[in-house]
């Protein structure tokens, strides 16, 4: 039994191209809606395995893709450190923001495993239920994208409370981060201990840092990251997500020490191939085609399965599906990945 999509994150491409999509479980597909439907809070559907089992599911049934990832969400991890996080209904994400001594005092790592081990749970139960083939994948936020969010507590356009705290008061801004790293390893080899074989980290908020900024907050809490989990789990691949890191995509990969990266619409063919000889590469359609379909959805699918072909390459979108994504149009992607040989 071969996992492709796995095979090919460890650099050992086949002729057929693995693909799976960011959101690919989500507002777009009417069955998540149902099944959404049935927890009050999204923060109680995330902790409810049969829940998240079951969407998780869904667009593998629906398309078969070669990899599926896990249902939950990256504010897991704060809530798990003891903030509060609640969704409010068309303003997304709000955390109790924890911006200065007084608020960092009251998070921490004691009791993080149990708040969190329903997510855990989902693993299990996910690579019990899914085919042999199917590569499970596990996920967290990346420290800065996660700090961004319980800085300002909720998202904001330029992640400005953030900033102005890393530069403010430096201590305590590391001091989140160097929690966030913890919990991060620790919160992702614990997937891998339930059954993941692929982890993702996205750093989706990593765009316009200045170069030290990016250097502090952005690789060297990666880089912890990823030689914490290969400490325990050498095999596991590890894939980096620099979203919208332009000029510094590169650095990132030498000095984060990832297995993969994805890369975001952005991201030129000819820099993704420069990529592509240091590790395998994942991406970048811009999911708005998606929205769009048709011939223009699947020439672009075809320019860049094309021009990734010469290594290794999951097809994936450059950033998540949005609600507007028609079902239809993704079997239509879905085919023309399938039937595309390198
Ligand atoms: O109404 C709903 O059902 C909520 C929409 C939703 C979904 C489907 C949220 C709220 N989270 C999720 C699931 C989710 N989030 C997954 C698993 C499912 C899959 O991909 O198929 C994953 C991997 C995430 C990761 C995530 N959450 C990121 C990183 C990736 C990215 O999109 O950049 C981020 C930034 C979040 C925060 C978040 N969670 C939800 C929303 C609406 C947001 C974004 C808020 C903002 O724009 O600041």
């Amino acid at each position: 039994m071969t996992r492709l999509l796995l095979e090919t994150l460890k650099n050992n491409p086949g002729d057929r191209v693995p693909f799976w999509f960011m959101r690919q479980a989500g507002r777009y597909l009417p069955e998540y809606l149902e099944t959404r439907a049935k927890s009050k809070s999204f923060m109680d559907f995330c902790y409810s395995p049969d829940l998240a089992t079951e969407v998780t599911l869904q667009p593998i049934r629906r398309y078969g893709m070669d990899g599926a990832i896990l249902f939950a969400d990256i504010l897991v991890v704060p809530d798990g450190l003891g903030q509060q996080v609640w969704f409010e209904t068309g303003h997304g994400p709000r955390l109790t923001p924890v911006n200065d001594e007084a608020t960092f005092s009251k998070i921490g790592m004691t009791g993080f495993h149990e708040k969190v081990g329903a997510v855990y749970e989902t693993v299990r139960r996910l690579r019990k239920d899914l085919p042999d083939e199917v590569t499970l994948l596990g996920f967290a936020g990346a420290p800065w994208t996660v700090a961004t969010y319980m800085v300002e507590g909720a998202g904001s356009k330029d992640h400005g409370a953030a900033r102005l705290l890393g530069y403010s008061k430096p201590g305590l801004f590391g001091r989140l981060l160097d929690m966030l790293v913890e919990a991060t390893s620790e919160y992702l080899i614990a997937q891998i201990d339930a059954g993941a074989d692929a982890v993702q980290i996205f750093d989706s908020w990593s765009a316009a840092l200045p170069e030290p900024a990016f250097d502090n907050w952005v690789i060297e809490p990666t880089r912890a990251i990823v030689s914490r989990i290969r400490a325990k789990h050498k095999e596991v691949p590890i894939i980096g997500f620099p979203r919208l890191a332009g000029s510094l995509y590169k650095k990132y990969v030498r000095e984060t020490g990832v297995n993969a990266v994805s890369l975001d619409t952005g991201v030129s063919l000819k820099i993704g191939r420069d990529i592509q000889n240091m590790v395998p590469v994942q991406g970048n359609l811009d999911p708005w085609h998606v929205v769009a379909g048709g011939g223009g959805m699947v020439a672009e699918t075809l320019r860049i399965l094309e021009g990734l072909a010469g290594g290794a390459h999951v097809f994936n979108l450059g950033h998540g599906f949005v609600p507007q994504t028609n079902p239809e149009h993704v079997a239509e992607l879905a085919k023309t990945i399938k039937t595309f040989r390198r």
